[in-house]
């Protein structure tokens, strides 16, 4: 070991394996070994969120005996580091030439000249992956990593993006499907148990016909195939005497989130243009029911959300601030502002005035009838969720119902077989194994 030398090795270490030990290892043969540890966010800027927290991995890097210490590595990006410690060498693996960190690379060898410092790669250890043992972990993944995940997400990323998920089928899209943009990974975060669509699904009108029992029932058959995060739509919640009972099999079934509206009577869809007959909880009111569900959820790691439905009914903006202080003091982790405009500009008009708030919490949207807006501009605005409310169910329904007319049309199916994926696909869709 070269005494009184430094070596720098950046590490995400959420699930440890032999390829990081053999990476540490090599680090000291060089000198004293300092870890940066890459934080929540910094990961969350390139890949998904880790199954650990910062906290509980560092406890774990600090007990290796190869290691001297573990600071925070605050970017994907070394140089900050880098330049603070002005480490002698830096260790990675070979497998960053390509790829999203080649540009991270290309970054560290430049600022380690500034003082002659010198990179080493050792061969990237073959047949070891983080990403495969998490799979293996999330099979298995209990509800209580699930519940927690949607809070440390919202403080890991600029935006938090939901799509809605009608059964089990969605879950599992929403599960898996991953593009690259940008040469980054990008996926959904987690799942809406809309009521709409949950109604829809069911042939029945978006007015709690369908019950507490028969939502709960379709989160249970996407908690049994998915892992992420799920966020449930209550509705108005209904009674605040039968809410601790719901907040229980919610956390149970591992929901993270309960979203509640500040509406009254019989439920009508937001998006319906005539509001008339639609009436608003008195704000007062509206609070005992955020405080019910705050002192009978088991863990806050569950978070209440409340929906305000000024925008909806033509209250307007006053109305909504005002609600929005009585519910932010009543416990809420987040509120949504729900519009049904063609434009953002009063849910974005409501963020401005809301953050000047001491009360201000994290915004939620759901951009339905507002959906030309980029997420950078929810960003901007002060909004750290999105949620896409309907989008799945609005395409699944008139392709079956096109599919269906092509075959009546011609009194046979294969027309039909050329817009449809074919039977081998289907059959083999979920895995048997
Ligand atoms: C839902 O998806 O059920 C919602 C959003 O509550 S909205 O349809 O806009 O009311
Ligand atoms: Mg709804």
């Amino acid at each position: 070991m070269n005494k009184n030398k430094i070596v720098y090795v950046g590490l995400s270490a959420d699930i440890l394996h032999e390829g990081h030990i053999n990476i540490i290892k090599t680090a000291k043969k060089y000198g004293d070994v300092i870890v940066g540890l890459l934080t929540d966010r910094a990961i969350a800027s390139y890949k998904n969120l880790p199954q650990l927290s910062f906290k509980q991995r560092e406890v774990i890097l600090k007990n290796l005996k190869f290691i001297s210490k573990v600071i925070p590595q605050k970017t994907l990006d070394y140089t900050y580091n880098l330049n603070l410690i002005k480490p002698d060498f830096v260790v990675h693996g070979n497998d960053w030439k390509s790829g999203v960190q080649k540009h991270v690379r290309s970054k560290v060898i430049k600022t380690l000249k500034k003082w002659g410092g010198k990179l080493i790669e050792p061969k990237y250890t073959k047949n070891i992956s983080s990403t495969l043992i998490k799979k293996r972990i999330l099979e298995t993944l209990n509800s209580g990593n699930r519940v927690f995940r949607l809070k440390r997400l919202i403080h890991s990323k600029d935006i938090v993006r939901i799509l809605e998920s009608h059964n089990a089928l969605t879950g599992l899209i929403i599960e898996n499907l991953n593009i690259k943009k940008n040469k980054i990974p990008v996926e959904f975060d987690g799942m809406w148990s809309s009521s709409l669509t949950d109604s829809a699904t069911k042939g029945k009108p978006d007015n709690s016909s369908v019950d507490f029992s028969s939502r709960l029932s379709s989160l249970n058959d996407m908690m049994d195939v998915t892992s992420k995060p799920l966020v449930f739509d209550a509705d108005n919640g209904g009674r605040i005497e039968h809410l601790p009972f719901l907040i229980k099999s919610l956390e149970r079934t591992g929901a993270s989130a309960i979203i509640i509206e500040d509406k009254i009577g019989l439920k009508k869809n937001s998006l319906f243009k005539n509001q008339r007959n639609t009436k608003l909880d008195k704000p007062e009111q509206f609070a005992k029911k955020i405080k019910k569900i705050c002192s009978s959820r088991q863990s806050n790691d569950f978070m209440v959300i409340a929906r305000i439905e000024s925008f909806i009914v033509g209250k307007g903006l006053k109305d909504a601030l005002k609600r929005a202080e009585i519910y932010s003091k009543a416990g809420v982790d987040a509120i949504l502002i729900h519009s049904k405009e063609k434009t953002p500009k009063e849910i974005f008009s409501f963020a401005k005035e809301f953050k000047k708030s001491e009360n201000f919490v994290p915004l939620v949207s759901v951009p339905s009838t507002y959906s030309s807006v980029y997420e950078k501009e929810l960003i901007k605005n002060g909004f750290k969720l999105v949620i896409y409310a309907n989008q799945l169910l609005r395409a699944a329904y008139p392709a079956m119902v096109n599919v269906a007319k092509t075959i009546l049309k011609n009194s046979r199916a294969l027309e039909v077989d050329k817009k449809i994926i074919p039977i081998k696909e289907i059959i083999t869709l979920i895995k048997n194994d």
